[in-house]
Formats: structure tokens, C-alpha cells, sequence
């Protein structure tokens, strides 16, 4: 079977979606897109074999030819195309986040659960990532004894035009977020928020930030969320338990020492970092969607992360710590 898809938003993430999802996966091809700009809805499927160009994401949801929709748009209109996608019936691939505020999430999950089955899944892809793979199962199978703090670093070089303030938190934290939950298997219980200095290479935004989230057994996880780094696209984590340390491995294939230096690549943006985490997680999606594999990250991840994050602003503009309090999970989100 052929899954027939429909992209809605067609800038960098959607057209990079779209060309795994045409040119590296099996199983799918692309035959709808929609875009603000429709101009560059027209372009991109110039590209592609045969696509219709819808004018809204609604109107793409409701093509007969769709059978999936993938949200590739700016995080605040996500909750409308993922809405209008349930209401259809049809499964969702929603990039990270699920939607920018925790009300907009319990929408989601009201309309989901009242469908009565899962249909959304949320691209938090660094659950695909080999290298958050392989630490996660040191952490889960014992041997480091009781995970006890874990140190993140997450930094870009620069950010796009449209990038705001709360976008730190809500657009770049929110993946260690949810990297957080599913690393440790638990919720988060508080969040507080630290600012050094600013980088002179900040302009408005509030960057670096220090994030300390407080899980619910007391792991405590340090996130630095740095926006305008310059150097490259750098992603670490180390994970201290009681009887021994685990680090991200680094993604480079090669490192050459010469004349008394070591040389080694820093990935140039999270499309080259986390290339092969997105090709397998939309495979997975995608073989899932097709009725031969289990959906991902869930609706209730993406309100969880959104709900954390929500947290994190607050803490942001208070200088307080915060709380988390979470909803009931609704059973069909039980493990
Ligand atoms: C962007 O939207 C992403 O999802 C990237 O993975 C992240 O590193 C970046 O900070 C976000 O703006």
C-alpha cells in the first residue's frame, strides 16, 4: 500500500520532509501541499510528480486524495490543521510542538479521545536518534545504578526571522523536554529558569538560558538553550547516575589529529544533525499509517511537553520556580 500525503507548510521543515518522504522513504508518496505562501506551495510542487495545491490546510485535509496529513507549519497554527484533521478521520504527523499553549494541546486530546483512537503523532524525533537510543538504554538497563542529574546543551547558531523570545522555550527547550520524560520514563515536576549575561549576538532575545527541570523521582536535568552560538549546531547530553556517566556520542564520522590539534566536524543545523532520527521516524510513521507498525510520540506527549514548557515561560517572566500540574491521562494514552 501506498500512503498518499498531504504537507501542509513548505518551508525549510516541510520541504525537507518532503524530500525523504518522495526521494529516501518507501511505502509513500506526496500528493497534496498547501502553504501561507502560496507562491511556494506552487514552486514546491513544480517538484513533485503530480501535487495539488490547496490554498488552506482545511482544504487539504478534506482532498479525497489524502489519506495523511503531515503539520509542517509555524508551531501557532498547528492546532487548527491537526483539529481539522481529526475531525476527518485521517492520521497526523504534527511537527514538534504539538501547539504553543497547554490549552490548545487539551483541545487536541478532547478531540482525539472523543474519536475514540489515536490519530496524532507528534515529531519529537530525537526518540529516533541512534545516539539518544543507545544513552537511553544505558540509563534503562541499570548499570550506571539511579540516574541522578543529567547536563544538555543545546545550541543553534542562529534562529530565523520569525523566532521570539518564549521561542527558546517553547521551540528549542520543548525537545529536551520531551527527550526528558521519555529518557527517564516520568514526568516533570517543576521548572525553573536562570539567565546569565546576554550574548552580544543576541538582539531581543533572552539568549543564553539555563532551564532546570525537576523530575518527579528528583532527577535533576540542566538544559542550556543558546540561539545565536555562531560556530555550528551543537547537541550534548552526559547523564550522571550513582555508579557511573553516560555521554551523547558525538555525530561526526571522522576526527583527524594533526600538528597538535584535534579536528572534528560540528553539524551545520538540525536538518544535518538529526538526518537519520527524521528518516526513521517518519518510516515508522509512515509503515504505522500504512497498518504495519505502532504511531509514536502521542497527543499526550506533545500536552505534556507544551504543559512543561508552558511552566518554563512562566518562570522565564517570574524568576520563580514553577510547578507542573498535569491533567488526568486519559487511558487510551496508557502505556
Ligand atoms: C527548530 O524549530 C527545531 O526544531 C530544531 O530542532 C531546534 O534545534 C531549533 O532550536 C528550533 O528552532
Amino acid at each position: 500500500m501506498t500512503v498518499r500525503v498531504g504537507v501542509v507548510g513548505v518551508g525549510m521543515i516541510g520541504q525537507d520532509h518532503i524530500r525523504r518522504l518522495t526521494r529516501v522513504l518507501s511505502g509513500v508518496d506526496v500528493v497534496a501541499v498547501s502553504d501561507v505562501d502560496i507562491g511556494r506551495a506552487r514552486a514546491v510542487a513544480g517538484g513533485l510528480r503530480e501535487a495539488a495545491v490547496h490554498a488552506t490546510g482545511e482544504q487539504l485535509v478534506a482532498d479525497d486524495r489524502v489519506d495523511a496529513v503531515v503539520v509542517c507549519s509555524w508551531g501557532e497554527t498547528h492546532e487548527q490543521y491537526v483539529l481539522a484533521a481529526i475531525a476527518a478521520g485521517k492520521p497526523v504527523f504534527c511537527e514538534k510542538p504539538l501547539a504553543t499553549t497547554q490549552e490548545a494541546c487539551r483541545r487536541i486530546l478532547a478531540a482525539e479521545t472523543a474519536a475514540g483512537r489515536r490519530l496524532v503523532q507528534v515529531g519529537y524525533m530525537r526518540r529516533y536518534d541512534p545516539a539518544y537510543r543507545a544513552l537511553r538504554e544505558v540509563v534503562q538497563d541499570g548499570s550506571l545504578g539511579l540516574p541522578l542529574l543529567m547536563h544538555c546543551t543545546h545550541r543553534n547558531p542562529s534562529v530565523p526571522a520569525h523566532y521570539r523570545g518564549e521561542s527558546m522555550i517553547n521551540d528549542t527547550a520543548v525537545h529536551e523536554i520531551d527527550m526528558v520524560r521519555w529518557m527517564f520514563g516520568e514526568e516533570i515536576a517543576a521548572v525553573s529558569v536562570l539567565r546569565p549575561r546576554p550574548s552580544r549576538h543576541s538582539g531581543d532575545l533572552p539568549d543564553p538560558l539555563v532551564l532546570l527541570l525537576e523530575t518527579g523521582s528528583g532527577i535533576l536535568v540542566d538544559v542550556e538553550v543558546s540561539a545565536n552560538i555562531r560556530y555550528g549546531y551543537d547537541i550534548r547530553g552526559e547523564v550522571v547516575g550513582e555508579s557511573g556517566t553516560a555521554t551523547l556520542a558525538e555525530p561526526s564520522t571522522v576526527q583527524v589529529r594533526r600538528g597538535g590539534t584535534v579536528i572534528d566536524r560540528v553539524p551545520a543545523d538540525w536538518r544535518e544533525r538529526f538526518v537519520r532520527a527524521y528518516d526513521v521516524e517518519l518510516q515508522e510513521w509512515v509503515d504505522a499509517v500504512g497498518g504495519d507498525g505502532q504511531l509514536g510520540p502521542s497527543a499526550w506527549d506533545g500536552y505534556a511537553a507544551t504543559a512543561v514548557s508552558d511552566a518554563g515561560l512562566e518562570a522565564l517572566r517570574t524568576g520563580a520556580r514553577v510547578p507542573v500540574a498535569l491533567a488526568d491521562r486519559p487511558a487510551m494514552y496508557e502505556k
